[in-house]
């Protein structure tokens, strides 16, 4: 039997608004647990790491402007790298944000040979401390992993940087000016909301298995603000035009058929803005079609 291992995040420090920092509990309020177990996982969830409540910390966290809550974010997610490592390399990580600053942990955590990543977001994420117009560390996480921004970011877990021909970025439909440029200069490969308009989920997910076809692992960074705001209302940063209920399963389901996906982060679910906890319930939904739920 397959084995899922959960670790939960609380943290919103990366974000501009709280509430993220509750979607863990709503995730597995949405009966995580039991969705992945259906499909023949056994679970195993390793609770929650701690994460300071941003009430007791100095705004900024005593980080320079630019770069809000810096040391408790990389702290947080040095001990998320840790402890992915030491899991069985036959089980799934699952881990369930907090604000989407966590991959920075989560990736650098799972990250052995040559690793593949799927960033699923409506924002690219791709902004260092020049290019950010809020300071959240949130919008930076893959700009980081790439190697690019603030050095302290750039170096937790201590993996190198990813190579740019292994990243792939899906459903982005609001990028910054500063951000825009440097994306364009590192060289992934991004599939906006025009190209899933113009080409439809089934020809992306085509091609983004057949680039990572020779990378060891893949990881899926699933933000759940990829989907449309009026399918997953609860998310801090809502970006109208997003993936419809049926295009964000399909994907699933056509990553799951390829069978290359070997960990998994769902992050920005705000559970202060959602209905009735419709976002985590989608969410937990989408994950088990990318761990293998089929309809027949
Ligand atoms: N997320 N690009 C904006 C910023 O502040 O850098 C928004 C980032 C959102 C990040 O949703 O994971
Ligand atoms: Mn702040
Ligand atoms: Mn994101
Ligand atoms: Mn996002």
């Amino acid at each position: 039997m397959k084995q899922a291992v959960i670790v939960g995040v609380p943290m919103d420090l990366g974000a501009g608004r709280r509430g993220v920092d509750m979607g863990p509990s709503a995730i597995r309020y949405a009966r995580l647990h039991e969705a992945i177990r259906a499909l023949d996982y056994t679970v195993l969830d390793l609770g929650d790491l701690e994460v300071p409540v941003v009430e007791t910390l100095k705004k900024n966290g005593g980080a320079p402007g630019g770069l809000h809550h810096l040391e408790p974010i990389r702290s947080t997610c040095e001990a998320l790298a840790r402890e992915l490592p030491i899991l069985d390399d036959a089980a799934l990580p699952v881990v369930l944000g907090g604000d989407h600053s966590i991959s920075m942990g989560s990736v650098r955590g799972v990250q052995r040979g040559r690793t593949g990543l799927i960033w699923i977001d409506a924002h690219a994420d791709f902004n260092t401390p020049e290019t950010s117009p809020s300071g959240n560390i949130h919008g930076m996480p893959l700009a980081a992993l790439l190697g690019y921004g603030d050095d302290r970011l750039v170096r937790i877990g201590g993996g190198a940087p990813l190579e740019p021909q292994d990243v792939v970025l899906v459903g982005v439909r609001s990028v910054d000016p500063g951000e825009r440029e440097l994306l364009q200069q590192a060289g992934v490969t991004v599939y906006t909301m025009k190209e899933i308009d113009r080409m439809g989920v089934p020809t992306v997910a085509a091609n983004v298995i057949a680039q990572l076809e020779r990378v060891e692992r893949v990881h899926v960074s699933f933000d759940a603000d990829v989907l449309d705001p009026t399918v997953a209302p609860g998310v801090g940063t809502p970006v109208p035009g997003g993936l419809t209920y049926r295009e964000a399963h399909l994907l699933m389901e056509l990553l799951s058929d390829a069978g290359i996906v070997t960990s998994l982060d769902l992050v920005e679910v705000n559970p202060i803005l959602d209905e009735k906890n419709r976002t985590a319930e989608i969410v937990v939904e989408l994950a088990a079609s990318l761990l293998g739920k089929k309809i027949l």
